[in-house]
This record gives structure tokens, C-alpha cells and sequence, in this order.
């Protein structure tokens, strides 16, 4: 990732002071919040032995582009009955693994930096995007308790995340998500349509070709 005016792509180092930015009505990005890139790999790939990428399918029938996985007591699912939470993983028939304590930790940390004190996430759901693949603009609606915050980690390769507004067809702004970047989103935009423009093929020393978006959610 390019940082204008930075020495990060002339001496490899230091990473770049974070900061805050509102994206819109309550939602806000808070650029290169990641600290240390290996313990999050770890957790990850930790989270992966058990709960494997997987491509899901739409309730039209439709295979997603985008793989994920789930870890937490609930994980997000897709199959031709539709989106809901579900506590065990379809494809293992096991429960989800256990939420990893420093990916808890960098939620909660995150949500307290944007005015939510007790953030306790029971969900994190794992995205791999690679090069082509996309989300489509979608609200996220499957939570019961709305008035908790999303907190939305973006790792690896960047990617264009479109924001819109309260109906499908309001216009979307475009913003650039890079490595480190977090957005935590609630309150009057928790309801907005938004999705992930096709990603462009780039490398990235975290996931190699891909981006890894974790976002955390209260489910139950
Ligand atoms: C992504 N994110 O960044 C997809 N949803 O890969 C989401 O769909 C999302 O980032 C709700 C809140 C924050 C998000
Ligand atoms: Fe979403």
C-alpha cells in the first residue's frame, strides 16, 4: 500500500501513526489501528485449522465469491435457507472455534476508541477476497441487538469499500481500505447498504494475494 508522503516505500519502516476519520453518521475508520501483523496471523490461521475457508451459497442458489469462515460461540452462514447465525459450523459439525483473546482484544479496543466501552463481540467473521472477487452492496440486518456497534478489521491486499445509504438505490461513496485499517460502524448507519468493489490484484506480506476482513459483531 502506497502511504503519500511516508518513508514506509523507501525504508520499509515505520509504520504509520494511526488516525481517526468519519466515514458517515457514526460510523468511523480508524486508519493503521493494527499493531503487530504475526499474532493476528497466528490467531487466524489458528481459527482456520478448525473452521476452513469455504465459499457458501446464496438462498437463490448462487455461489459467493468470497470465502469465509466463522469463530466466536455464533458464526455468520449462507445456504439456500438464507443468511442467519448459526452455533455450529455446517461444515464440521463442530462448534465455531473459540473467539482467539488478542483478535477480542483488538475489537474491543477498537470500539472503545470510537465511544463503546463494552463491546463483547460473540461473533467474528472471517472474509478472504482475492483478486476479482467482490461483494455486493447488502445490509447487515441479522443481529439482534441493533444498537451494537460492527467492528471491521481490513487486512492485506486493499480494497474499495462502497458505502451507501438507508436505501439499495441511494448513491455510494467509495473509500479505500488498507492493511492495519478499521471501521467500526453503528448507531444511524448501522442499517446502510455497502458491499466491496472487485479487487484488483496486488501483494501484500500479510495474506500474500488476498485481503482478510474480520468483523465482529453481537449476534445473540
Ligand atoms: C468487508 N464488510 O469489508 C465487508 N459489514 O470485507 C462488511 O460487509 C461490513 O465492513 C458491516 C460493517 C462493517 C463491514
Ligand atoms: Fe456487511
Amino acid at each position: 500500500m502506497k502511504q503519500a508522503g511516508g518513508t514506509q516505500d523507501l525504508f520499509g519502516g515505520p509504520p504509520q501513526a494511526p488516525t481517526r476519520e468519519d466515514l458517515a453518521a457514526d460510523a468511523l475508520l480508524l486508519r493503521s489501528f493494527v499493531m503487530a501483523d504475526a499474532p493476528l496471523q497466528e490467531a487466524i490461521q489458528a481459527v482456520l485449522a478448525r473452521s476452513p475457508w469455504r465459499q457458501m451459497t446464496t438462498m437463490r442458489g448462487y455461489t459467493m465469491s468470497v470465502a469465509m469462515s466463522n469463530c466466536g460461540t455464533a458464526g455468520w452462514i449462507s445456504d439456500r435457507r438464507g443468511y442467519r447465525y448459526s452455533t455450529t459450523d455446517p461444515l464440521t459439525g463442530q462448534d465455531w472455534p473459540a473467539l482467539p483473546p488478542v483478535l477480542q482484544d483488538l475489537a474491543a479496543r477498537a470500539a472503545a476508541a470510537a465511544g463503546y466501552a463494552r463491546f463483547t463481540p460473540d461473533a467474528c467473521l472471517l472474509n478472504r477476497y482475492l483478486p476479482g472477487t467482490a461483494m455486493g452492496l447488502h445490509q447487515d440486518r441479522n443481529e439482534r441487538d441493533l444498537s451494537q456497534p460492527i467492528v471491521s478489521v481490513s487486512l492485506g491486499i486493499a480494497a474499495t469499500f462502497l458505502f451507501g445509504g438507508a436505501q439499495r438505490s441511494d448513491p455510494t461513496r467509495r473509500v479505500e481500505l488498507a492493511h492495519g485499517d478499521v471501521v467500526v460502524w453503528g448507531g444511524a448507519s448501522r442499517l446502510h447498504f455497502h458491499g466491496i468493489a472487485k479487487l484488483k490484484a496486488a501483494r501484500h506480506p500479510f495474506a500474500g494475494e488476498a485481503r482478510i476482513n474480520l468483523t465482529f459483531r453481537r449476534a445473540l
